[in-house]
């Protein structure tokens, strides 16, 4: 199958981006030093942010449509797993520790390599002006797209039924997400702020949330169009199971410190049921 053809209809990132609403074009700019300064003040202070409306509706309906068409390509990646990603209990500790508490998750990921290269996510990803505007926002001044085949940019769909259980993301310090599709009901991202420290696994806190205590449990308003940078190596987050036939579908992308980075081949057989990059 050849998905990386461009079409004549591809759209600029001048039609992708709402630059009416963020003016990443205008880098030196006023009101782009302020909208970058802002979100970067939630993103510390909440541990995500959300930008309503970043995408315009006809690159997300574009990106909606070709998606739709890759799908059979999907991997289905259902599995039970920890909290911390791991499919495996650890008998050497005991059964409540959150290790072994193992609950159902499922998607449907298509990687990098299954969407078109005129897929206005690929468009949006690759733009430099995108790029110095997450690295603003995120505090890292120079960020890399990843070099993995399957990797940088990807595209999740949740249909009926399916969820993503509490985890913390166990790579990336940040992890930045667009809402596609939104589904009929379900599938709310739920996050708990710092559930632990770097130098403070918080056991007991971890053990409360996974099962139930959710005290501290934001859930983060996702309109279609929102794009939402968060900080989920701390704080657990989970998709609540999605209702109804219309699918979920968020767009995932993956910024690096450095250039030249490619995936674990294991991590990509887990994630995507392969651990090559499909043929072109
Ligand atoms: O689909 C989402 O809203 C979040 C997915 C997620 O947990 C992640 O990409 O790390
Ligand atoms: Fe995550």
């Amino acid at each position: 199958m050849t998905t990386n053809t461009q079409t004549p209809e591809a759209l600029t990132p001048d039609q992708v981006i709402n630059l009416d609403a963020y003016p990443l074009h205008q880098p030196e700019s006023e009101s782009f030093a302020r909208i970058a300064a802002q979100a970067k003040a939630e993103l510390d202070t909440k541990q995500y942010v959300v930008l309503p409306n970043f995408i315009r509706p006809e690159a997300r309906r574009q990106a909606v449509a070709q998606i739709g068409t890759v799908l059979p390509a999907a991997n289905h990646n259902a599995s039970t797993r920890n909290c911390y990603l791991q499919r495996r209990k650890d008998p050497t500790l005991p059964d409540d520790h959150p290790r072994n508490i193992l609950f159902p998750a499922s998607t449907w990921m298509l990687a990098a390599d299954r969407l078109p290269a005129d897929n206005p996510l690929k468009t949006m990803y690759y733009w430099d002006n995108m790029i110095d505007f997450v690295g603003r926002i995120v505090g890292t001044e120079q960020l890399y797209a990843n070099d993995d085949p399957m990797q940088p940019v990807n595209a999740v769909c949740y249909k009926d039924g399916d969820q993503s259980a509490w985890h913390f993301d166990s790579v990336n310090a940040f992890t930045m997400t667009l809402m596609l599709q939104a589904p009929e009901s379900g599938g709310r991202f739920e996050i708990i702020p710092n559930t632990r420290r770097d130098d403070d696994e918080c056991i007991d806190r971890v053990r409360q949330a996974v099962q139930g205590d959710s005290a501290d449990c934001v859930e983060v308003a996702r309109e279609e169009g929102a794009l939402c940078i968060f900080r989920g190596c701390n704080s657990l987050h989970r998709v609540s199971p999605v209702a109804g036939d219309r699918m979920r579908i968020m767009g995932v992308f993956v910024y690096e410190k450095e250039p030249g980075v490619i995936g674990d081949p294991e991590v990509n057989e887990t994630v995507y049921g392969r651990a090559t990059a499909a043929a072109e």
